[in-house]
């Protein structure tokens, strides 16, 4: 039995706290090699020491121990000079618990082995470390672990969402999804009530929705009390299974350091009634637990099994702050266009003048308006792309409150872009102008860092000018990119559109093969989304005409089930302000179009960053762009 069907059987028990474990037992001095402090060392140098505190565990009742590892990443233990140790270290790590955890096994009950991967004391986020430097130290540590003989690997007290995607590729080309071995991430919600680098917990969801994890938890922190909303919220939003590894109670600050009020019974009594209340799957300790506690909480929830939930996974992006729905109720979902070095020339001019502060401002202003997510374009001939691109998505990752679009034709400049940025992007777009290998490409990266992508109707004959050529290539698209890894839901399809502002008769019917193939895909591919670049359609036309018109396409898409547009959100205007005599015949369509656009125009701003059945704000706003406390 997969270790992953285990669990999801009846409730699976962790261990306890390695360190307090180490501190209580006298490790001779000999054994550091004169570098104090370092856990992970010790097993190597006293593994009969370690190995006891695992059988501890296990004869307290604990189902699987974790590896004493969590400082075990060659740039972790670069701090003691010993990363050129780290794969030896880690599979030593997983050598000791592997024999404790066999000497405990039965054949009615197996004990297990999680490889223990911490956060590291560099975030990436924080730009302390870059994403490659990190994939690599934590593909030496799970090669170790593995080879070592772990179960599963437990990526653990994770407090970046981009640390925890360096963990997962790492993850992935060591191990894998065929390897079998379980995946399990856990991450830490500080009192603030966010990540260290301020991720809700609905932003860890949306962010971490595409990977193939097993279990997803909380640990450290705080005590069990404080981590139940969070808790709730996974049980709501995150189908997979759920785990809890807390501290003993809010820690209390002493002259001789942090004590953890929860005694073994009143832990086990809280943790239990959380368990059993949320339905939790795994459940263990963190700082301040001991093999008592452990003892003490398989008492309480001995035969509990939670119940499975039938959930689908959400489908959203985010910020590194927080998740919106791709789905907008009422649709669509609006991504701000301003910030694109062609289409804005403010923004032009402020990357010309390396006005990067300028630059921002233009991209994060859309958040006051109606924009739902940001699309970022930096390609201008002279400019070096990469760089404009990687300092913005950068500020952006620390700043911006809405997730990006990244817009772009090259490859290394959205891989940058990926490298910087937690949360969950967009990428746009992959199309098959020169055939297939350069979207493989893009595909396997939004795959490997979890991203949305949008698919242009453009194919090695160019842009599809007709409904049906754009559903061939779209039906086209869908199947390269499953095939390769990606669902559905995570694709948006991009009908595109001529200008029918020109003037030439040949593009006069252009907008209606685009909302016919938006109709048609909607049909024909459920799961997909539509997208648009709506102010295409109507390049040339002077500012005035270009509102009517734009209002006016928006209405019809929407009517033909487009999801999600690129668009001037500040411009966005309800037919119902545009001129009331139009001075040729679409009058009628016009008014019947105008309750629609009123209500989208009211809606959509009511709409933003609505949670996923998520609890309402607490507060009625009247700005929509104030946002609740806990915006997830
Ligand atoms: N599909 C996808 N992505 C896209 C497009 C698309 N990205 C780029 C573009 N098209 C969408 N973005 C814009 C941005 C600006 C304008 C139009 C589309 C625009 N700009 C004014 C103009 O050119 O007249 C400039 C105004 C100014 O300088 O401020 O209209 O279709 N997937």
């Amino acid at each position: 039995m997969q270790l992953a069907d285990r669990i999801a059987r009846s409730v699976f028990l962790m261990d306890g706290a390695m360190g307090t474990q180490l501190q209580a037992r006298s490790i001779p001095s000999s054994a550091w090699e004169g570098r104090e402090g370092c856990n992970e060392l010790l097993c190597v140098t006293v593994p009969d020491l370690v190995r006891d505190i695992h059988l501890a565990y296990l004869r307290a009742g604990s189902d699987a121990v974790e590896t004493n590892s969590f400082g075990g990443s060659p740039i972790t233990l670069g701090e003691y000079d010993l990363s050129s140790r780290a794969k030896e270290i880690n599979a030593a790590a997983a050598r000791v618990a592997r024999e404790a955890a066999d000497a405990e096994s039965t054949p009615d009950r197996p004990r297990f082995v999680l490889g223990s991967v911490g956060p590291g004391t560099k975030l990436p986020t924080l730009g302390q470390v870059g994403f490659d430097a990190l994939c690599d130290a934590l593909q030496v540590q799970v090669e170790g672990l593995a080879e070592g003989g772990a179960d599963g690997i437990l990526l653990e007290t994770c407090q970046d969402l981009l640390q925890i995607k360096a963990g997962l590729v790492a993850f992935d080309k060591v191990l894998g999804r065929k390897s079998g071995k379980l995946l399990y991430v856990s991450v830490t919600v500080e009192q603030t009530g966010t990540l260290l680098i301020g991720s809700s917990i609905g932003a860890v969801v949306a962010a971490l929705a595409p990977f193939p994890i097993d279990v997803l938890g909380l640990n450290c922190a705080t005590g069990p009390e404080a981590m139940r909303i969070h808790l709730d919220y996974l049980a709501a939003n995150w189908p997979g299974l759920l785990a809890c590894m807390p501290n003993a109670g809010l820690p209390i600050l002493t002259p001789e350091g942090a004590k953890y009020p929860l005694e073994p019974a009143a832990f086990a009594q809280k943790l239990g009634a959380l368990a059993r209340e949320v339905g939790l799957n795994v459940v263990g300790g963190c700082c301040g637990t001991t093999p008592d506690h452990i003892r003490a909480l398989k008492d309480m929830l001995a035969g509990f099994a939670a119940p499975a939930r039938a959930l689908a996974m959400p489908e959203q992006v985010a910020s590194v702050f927080a998740p919106i729905e791709l789905t907008q109720e009422p649709r669509p979902l609006y991504i701000g266009e301003r910030a694109n070095a062609t289409g804005s020339k403010k923004f032009r001019e402020a990357l010309l003048a390396d006005d990067y502060d300028g630059a921002f401002g233009i991209l994060s202003e859309q958040e006051e308006a109606a924009a739902h997510v940001l699309d970022l374009s930096c390609a201008y001939a002279g400019r070096d792309e990469a760089k404009d691109m990687t300092l913005l998505v950068a500020r952006a990752a620390q700043e911006c409150r809405l997730p990006l679009m990244i817009d772009s034709t090259q490859v290394d400049v959205m891989e940058a872009a990926l490298k910087l940025y937690g949360g969950r992007v967009i990428l746009n777009s992959i199309n098959f102008e020169s055939g297939e290998e350069k979207a493989a490409r893009i595909v396997e990266m939004a795959r490997r860092f979890g991203a949305a992508v949008v698919c242009l109707t453009i194919d090695e004959t160019g842009m599809a000018m007709t409904a049906d050529r754009k559903v061939e290539i779209a039906k086209r698209l869908v199947e390269f990119c499953e095939q390769r890894g990606l669902r559905r839901g995570d694709l948006l399809l991009d009908t595109l559109t001529f200008t029918i502002g020109s003037g030439d008769d040949t593009l006069r019917t252009a907008a209606m093969e685009t909302i016919e193939a938006i109709r048609r895909i909607k049909a024909a591919l459920p799961g997909t989304r539509t997208v648009l670049g709506l102010s295409n359609i109507s390049f040339g036309l002077k500012p005035a005409g270009r509102k009517v018109l734009n209002a006016l396409f928006l209405d019809e898409c929407l009517k033909a089930g487009m999801d999600s547009c690129i668009i001037n959100v500040a411009t966005v205007a309800p037919l119902n302000q545009t001129p009331p005599k139009p001075s040729r015949s679409p009058a009628r369509s016009c008014t019947t179009t105008a309750r629609t656009a009123t209500r989208w125009r009211i809606s959509s701003t009511s709409s933003r960053a609505a949670p996923r059945r998520s609890p309402k704000p607490t507060s009625r706003r009247r700005r929509p762009r104030r946002r609740s406390p806990r915006p997830w």
